[in-house]
Order: structure tokens, then sequence, then C-alpha cells
């Protein structure tokens, strides 16, 4: 941002999937972040435009629809405006919040393809895709159900296995069948579009790996790893019903790949917002534009986007790709399929006037560099001992005594001391280190580097006790208020990027209102003078108040040149009363989230449970009395356990029979550690003719039970036995 070359900053976000409500997973990664940068820009005076929408195209949107029996534009709908009612909620006020099922974007995207297209920039592949014939339809890999074959659970989809987690591709499936029709898919040719990505790498390499390493270290890592591994042609269309349909002749039936329309979507809401003077934003070259994403995100934004953008040749390209990793939940991965997650509409919901909490705790835990955890424990601690502790100790003591001791009027500084320099004094410091950290988009080290501000007033506040002072001395009482007030004015600016709401409130009680640079939201500029005595903690749009301040000059205006300095609000200003900034949030709130946690986490576990209980062997054929009587099964303790060497799956047990101390062989180490084994009591079958395994003989099996997932339990008498008890 210091950097010349730019005279403006465009911020995207990931366009967030339409079938389902944002949850706290993207927050963190994407939307609090990328908010803390736009509101920290735009207090530097920075020209800033900050671009979202919802991607309401891909296959899983017509999953949903048909699972639900509407169509998928009820689906996008629906959680197009969940969605963006939870942005507004949190704060997060985008110049424009729009859509990819919009008339400006189909037309946008299908230009774009269409450029593209006519420059000859794409190849066309023939291949086999699965196809319904009952239906009459190709099927995408998610139409396709089957049988895992890593884990053997049922209705896996042929990109991927939900139970254990494996990438599979249709072919693996066993028995596959077509969701929409039941009918066992065919192969059949069809013809695509695609992007031959492998011409674009000599200069992928030059523009990420030479000219951005400077891009954090998770993004540029990724990318190393894409190139080394060689870029291959991507399809762009697809065999589907939803979506932008391929603007040539012969595309019946095929629409764009949803991640070739979506990053258009930035282009496409940007022209919806700004029709005129769009192409500023997308096309001029002291434009820096700066995408914030989700880490599963990074080969779309800075390989395939690039290379389109590269390919039409009339636009920027991102200048950073700031991306996060993942944050967890109650140390469980946070999935939408699975309900476990804490939904942004929710928590709106349930901690009403708190939107701020959960904008601070995200980011103090960001997961910028490693995946993170979020618990509900640890957002109490840092509300409680954090937020009111600290910050809203800290400024209730300041106002109140203001009040108490001056009748609210900020009092004159007329008698110092060593401590006020050294308590200020500190201040330009941090404030360096703030906007260096926030220009690297290290927003947890930015956000503790504001709340040591709040830490510095708070210990001014306890060594100067101006309550005692205020028995004899109400001139120096006096002074020490008046520093307090000017760091309560450093908080209103320092936080304004990471807690919006708190720091209304804060200009409020001290009637001062904020320049936080421009605005292009149609209509929301505040520009007409409505400022009453006392009423002013607006948040107004051009840095040289004056002319737009609803106070007209009149009221005190914070910016963030002011932070740091001596003298921002001056002797004789009046103060409004007193409010809380934050509230301590009670163990019951707490516990009342965990309990719905472990109600979901004991629900999935419960269906598990029964669904491997449906999934039976089919019993064997009859055997005699006498077949059952030749077996020999008896209790046994193993004594020792070690891995057989060399091997994955063996353990060689030492087992007490009860009859002798023998050795068995058992592949049981993929479900048990020697650990595990050693002490517990198991079941033999004791006759069983000796055989050697890897050189050892062994003398013996263990019974174990193997369940509908594949995996082993050994079986367990339910209580001690002898050894060498015979069961039968
Ligand atoms: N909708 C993926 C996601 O939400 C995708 C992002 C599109 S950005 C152009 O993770
Ligand atoms: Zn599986």
């Amino acid at each position: 941002m210091s950097d010349k070359k730019f005279s403006r900053t465009l911020v995207t976000c990931a366009l967030p999937y339409a079938n389902g409500p944002v949850h706290i997973g993207h927050l963190a990664g994407v939307y609090v972040p990328a908010d803390i940068y736009v509101r920290y820009l735009r207090m530097r005076g920075e020209d800033v435009l900050y671009i979202c929408g919802s991607d309401e195209h891909g296959v899983p949107i017509t999953i949903k629809a048909r699972r639900e029996g509407c169509t998928p534009q009820d689906i996008v709908d629906r959680y197009h405006r969940i969605i963006k009612d939870s942005f507004t909620g949190l704060g997060i006020n985008f110049d424009i919040y729009s859509r990819t099922s919009s008339k400006v974007h189909e037309k946008n995207a299908s230009d774009f393809f269409r450029r593209l297209y006519d420059k000859n920039d794409f190849i066309v592949k023939e291949s086999e895709q699965y196809y319904d014939p009952e239906a009459d339809e190709f099927l995408a890999d998610r139409y396709i159900t089957g049988t895992c074959p890593k884990c053997g659970a049922e209705g896996a989809y042929g990109d991927q296995c939900e139970k254990c987690g494996s990438t599979l591709s249709p072919e693996e499936l066993i028995d596959p069948h077509s969701t929409l029709s039941g009918a066992t898919p065919v192969k059949k040719k069809t013809s695509h579009w695609y992007l031959p990505l492998e011409k674009y790498e000599p200069w992928l390499r030059e523009w990420i790996l030479e000219n951005h390493k400077e891009w954090r270290t998770n993004v540029y890592g990724q990318c190393k790893s894409w190139l080394d591994g060689g870029l291959l042609p991507r399809a762009v269309t697809r065999d589907l019903k939803w979506g932008v349909p391929v603007p040539v002749e012969g595309a019946e039936g095929k629409v764009l790949y949803v991640w070739f329309d979506a990053p258009i979507g930035y282009i496409s809401n940007t022209i919806e917002l700004l029709p005129d003077s769009w192409e500023k934003w997308w096309k001029k070259e002291d434009t820096r534009l700066v995408h914030f994403i989700g880490k599963d995100n990074i080969v779309f934004h800075c390989i395939v986007f690039p290379s389109m953008l590269k390919a039409d040749g009339s636009y920027i390209l991102p200048d950073n790709v700031p991306s996060n990793e993942f944050l967890n939940l109650e140390g469980d991965k946070i999935s939408t399929s699975r309900n476990w997650a804490v939904w942004a509409h929710e928590y709106l919901k349930d901690f009403p006037g708190q939107q701020d909490v959960l904008r601070y705790v995200l980011c103090a835990n960001a997961p910028e560099a490693k995946d993170n955890d979020f618990s509900w424990k640890d957002f109490q601690a840092r509300n409680n001992n954090e937020l009111v502790a600290i910050f809203g100790n800290f400024v209730n003591r300041a106002v109140v005594l203001t009040h108490k001791y001056f009748e609210g009027k900020v009092p004159a500084y007329t008698k110092a001391e060593p401590v006020d320099g050294e308590a200020l004094g500190q201040i330009p410091a941090l404030k360096e280190s703030l906007q260096k950290s926030l220009e690297a988009f290290r927003f947890r080290e930015a956000l503790a580097t504001a709340m040591n501000i709040a830490r510095i007033g708070n210990k001014y506040l306890t060594d100067t006790e101006p309550w005692a002072v205020a028995k004899t001395d109400m001139e120096r009482t006096g002074s020490i208020l008046y520093v307090a007030l000017q760091i309560c004015a450093d908080l209103a600016v320092a936080f304004e990027p990471f807690l919006p709401f708190s720091c209304e409130k804060l200009r409020n009680i001290l009637d001062v209102c904020i320049c936080a640079g421009t605005d292009h939201r149609a209509g929301e500029a505040v520009t007409e003078n409505t400022y009453k005595e006392g009423e002013c903690a607006a948040l107004h749009t051009v840095s040289d108040a004056a002319a737009t301040c609803p106070g007209a000059g009149k009221c005190v205006c914070l910016s963030w040149d002011k932070l740091g300095q001596r003298d921002i609000i001056p002797a004789g200003h009046q103060l409004n009363k007193a409010e809380l900034l934050f509230s301590k949030i009670e163990d019951s709130v707490i516990e009342a989230q965990i309990a719905r946690l472990e109600a979901i986490k004991a629900e999935r576990e419960a269906a598990e449970k029964a669904k491997l209980a449906k999934v039976v062997a089919p019993q064997k054929e009859q055997i005699s009395f006498e077949d059952f009587e030749k077996m020999d099964i008896r209790t046994a303790t193993v004594l020792e356990a070690v891995k057989v060497p060399k091997t994955d799956k063996l353990l060689k047990l030492t087992i007490d029979t009860g009859i002798d101390t023998r050795t068995i062989v058992s592949g049981i180490a993929e479900y048990y550690t020697p650990e595990q084994m050693v002490g517990k009591q198991i079941c033999i079958l004791a006759n069983l003719a000796p055989r050697t395994i890897k050189g050892i003989e062994s003398r013996g099996m263990i019974l174990m039970a193997r369940q509908a997932d594949g995996k082993m339990r050994f079986i367990t008498p339910q209580e001690v036995l002898v050894n060498g008890a015979e069961i039968g």
C-alpha cells in the first residue's frame, strides 16, 4: 500500500457456494480477514472496491435440488439470502454482493468464453464420459454412487468416499449406479473445450515463482508443486443443465464449468455495480487486485483464473492471493454435510449484539499459517479475559471517572508526570507495527498489537490510580484522565478494522466521528449534515472531513493518522454517558452451545452404528455338530506383543493359553498397536495346525469380528476368566 505503483485496490472474497449457509470456517478463512483489510485501507484513505457474491452453479447445487424435490434456482435463492444477511449481520459490507445466476454474469461469462473461443485459445477434446441411458443424460462424477473399493461403505460418490475420505474415480466404484434413475452408467463419447494450461506454464513460473516470492508460503508452495507436477489441459465445459450455456453452435446441453464461470463472477459483479467505470478496476495497471480465498481454492485463483485472464489479455492479474488454512471446530474437521459447524446466521440469532466477539475470536485464532481450532471455551475465555477484562474495563474506567469527577468533560492536561509519556510514547511504535502486520496480511499479529494498546491503557490506570489521587489532587486526576481518554480514542481508531460495532459504540461514548475513506456502495455515503450536538459517532467517507462529516467540523473527527498523537480529543470536549462495550459470557451460554454439538455428534454416531449393523455377511454353509466340536476354542491372555519386522500387518504375540505359553502370529497390527494388546484377554482357536509365517511358527489363531467397515476387533470375555476356559 505504500507502493506508489498502485492508485486503487480491488479486493475480492471467494464467492461462497449457495448450497448451504456460511460457517465460522469460511469466516475465519476468508471474510473476516478481508473485511479487516478493506476497513484498514479505507481508513488510510485508499480507494478500495470490495466485491463478493454467491457462487450459484455447480453439481452439488443440482444434487441438493433433486434431493429436496425443488429447482436449483430455489436452492440458490434460499442460501443467497441467508448468506447475504449473515455477512451484513457481521458488518462485512461488500460494495456489492451479487450472484452468478444474474443476467449480467450470464452475459459476461458467456462473452468471456466466446472471446477465448474466437481467438482459438481452447482445444476441443473428445472423451468418454459416464452416461445414464435411462435418464438420457451425462453424469457428473457426483451423480454416480456405489460401494467404496477402499472401505466398503455404500453410497460412495464417483469422485470421493465421504466415509473414508478417499479420492475416487467412477471406474473404481463397485456396483456403480446413476442417482438419476438407478441405471448402471454406460460410457458415451462427448466433446469438451479445454484450456491448455501447459501453454501458460513458462509464463506462470516466471510470474509466480520469480516475481511473487512474497506470497504466503502455503500459497507459493502449492503453486510451485502444481507447476513442478506439470500442467495439463483443463476442461472448461460440462454436460449439465444448470449453469451458463456454452455460447457456441453444437454445444447444446453443455454449460461452462463452475470453476470457469465463478471467478469471472468477480468481474460481472463489478460491472453490475459500476457499469460505466468497472474497467478501471480490472484493466488498469495501477489497480492492485487482491483475492482472499481458502486454501482449497489456491490452484483456481493462482493458476487457472490467471491463465484465463492472460489468455484474454486485457485484464490485470492478482498482486496477492492471501489464503488461509482450515479452521476446525472442537478438534474435529468442520463439515457442512455432517452438520459440524457453527453457522453464521445461527450465531447472530444466539448472540445478538455480539458480532464483534466472533470477529475477534476468529481473527485471534485465524488459521493463517496452519490449521487451527475453534472451541467454545476459548471463545468464552477470549471474550471474558480479553475483550471485557482489558479493552472494556479500561474504557469504562476512564469514562466513568471522567463523569464522576469532571461531569463528563475531557479535563485539561496541566500536570504531567513521566508515566504519561511512558504510556503514550509506546503507541506510535505499536501503530507502525500494526500497519506492517496488516499490510503483510498478518491479521492475528495485528490484532494482538491493537490489544496491546488497550493493555497499555489498563496498566496506566492501574499504575496511576486516579480514584486514589482524586482524594488529594484534582488537577493531577484530570491530567491522568486526559491521557486515558487519548488512549480510548486511539483504541477507537486501531480497532475499527477488527471490531466495527464496538468502535461505533465507543465513538458514541466519546462523541467523535471517524473518517473511514471511500465507499462505493450506491447511496450509502454519508453526505448530509445531520449532526446534532452529542450525536456524532459517524463513519464518514472523505478523508478531508469537513465537507461530509455529519458534524461538519463541529465534532471531533478521528482518523488513522491521528492514532498515536497526543491530543486527539481536546480538553473541554463533552463525552456521552458510559456504556459497556462488552459483556461477560456466562458458563450456561457456552454449555448450551457445547451441548448442541454433543447432540449432533451423538446422533451421527448412532446413525453410523445403525448403518453398520445393517451390513451383515450372508450365512455360510451348514456344518455338523461334530465339525464344530473339533474346534478347541479357549480364553487366553496376551503376555507380550511385538511387530513382526518388515511387515505392516503382523504382530507376534506371546500368549498364556492356560495350557502353555505359545506364540501366535496375527494380522492384527492394522487395528491394534502392540501396547494395546498386552494384558488383554482374548479368545483363540487353540488346535489350529501350526503354520510358519515370516519364519515364526504360529500355533493357533486369534478370534476376531469383522465389522461392516472392514475393521477387525478381537473378542474379549465380558469378565476376566481363567485362561484356558473352553468355549463352546
Ligand atoms: N465457491 C468454492 C468455495 O466456496 C467456490 C469459490 C469460488 S471463488 C471464484 O470454497
Ligand atoms: Zn471409503
